[in-house]
């Protein structure tokens, strides 16, 4: 007679397969919790610490996220940067006027190069006046209607709040785009008082071919002005390219060493 000893009738079997799963399961569930609460939190804290996040943006970043422990980390950090940035490239094939401004040396002439090029290569008639013919430029006040006129203001120093103002009306000029100049190589803090200092509606973030730590862009682009464009090297061929909240979210969280 063959004996069924040591083994369970089959639907035995399958009440124990079932249970077995639940309760494996339950302790899946009961352990992934509050393990999970707390493994998004080290994960984002370090990646935000790499970058060198401005504070208070980090303690928001991971004070959001500890609400959301099932999420997926590179989903949640796109969701949560994507509701502090706006995206907005710039129309070249629209724009009539563009004055770029920003600290010495932020990369205003290459930015200038770059998006005449682009624009040339739409068709469009440009016109690419220094800081000194830009100056006087702004004085007349006239723009021609048929070609794109991309002017910028002479560097200054961040740190003198007469400059920073005198820049900040610059943002006021009727017919005209002021556009923010703002390297990546920045501190990150100095980036987000630059740009709420000098009220940019838009801005444009240089040399990220230049760091692996991203917080001067990431705080450029969550400062109130929308991001427009982000540089990666000095000459004109080189990108230009629009960064999304995903993008930024995947950059920030990869290898961070
Ligand atoms: N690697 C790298 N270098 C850049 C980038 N953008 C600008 N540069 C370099 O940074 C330096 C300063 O750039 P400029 O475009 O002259 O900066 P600026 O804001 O016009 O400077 P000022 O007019 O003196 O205030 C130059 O050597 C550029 O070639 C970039 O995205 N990557
Ligand atoms: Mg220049």
């Amino acid at each position: 007679m063959k004996t069924t000893m040591g083994r369970p009738p089959t639907a035995r079997r399958g009440q124990l397969a079932i249970a077995t799963a639940m309760s494996s399961a339950a302790t899946a569930t009961l352990l992934a919790f509050p393990g999970r609460k707390h493994a998004v939190r080290p994960k984002l804290a370090e990646a935000l610490r790499y970058h060198r996040l401005p504070e208070r943006l980090s303690e928001s970043l991971l004070r959001e996220a500890a609400d959301w422990p099932d999420r997926d980390l590179t989903d949640l950090l796109a969701c949560m940067l994507a509701a502090r940035m706006c995206l907005s490239p710039i129309d070249l094939s629209k724009a009539r006027g563009i004055l770029l401004i920003g600290p010495s040396g932020s990369g205003k002439s290459a930015v200038a190069e770059k998006l005449a090029l682009r624009a040339r290569a739409l068709g469009r008639t440009v016109d690419c006046r220094g800081a000194a013919e830009s100056r006087a430029l702004l004085q007349g006040g006239v723009w021609p209607e048929d070609r794109l006129t991309i002017l910028e203001t002479e560097g200054f120093n961040p740190t003198n709040p007469k400059a920073a103002s005198a820049f900040g009306c610059l943002s006021d000029i009727e017919g005209v785009e002021a556009i923010g100049v703002v390297s990546a190589l920045t501190d990150a803090e100095d980036v987000g008082e630059i740009v709420a200092a000098l009220r940019f509606r838009r801005v444009i973030v240089t040399g990220l071919d230049q760091t692996r730590r991203l917080g001067a862009t990431v705080a450029a682009a969550t400062a109130g002005a929308r991001l427009a464009h982000v540089a990666y090297g000095p000459k004109s061929e080189d990108a230009l390219d629009a960064l999304t909240a995903p993008a930024l979210a995947r950059l920030l969280l990869q290898a961070t060493h």
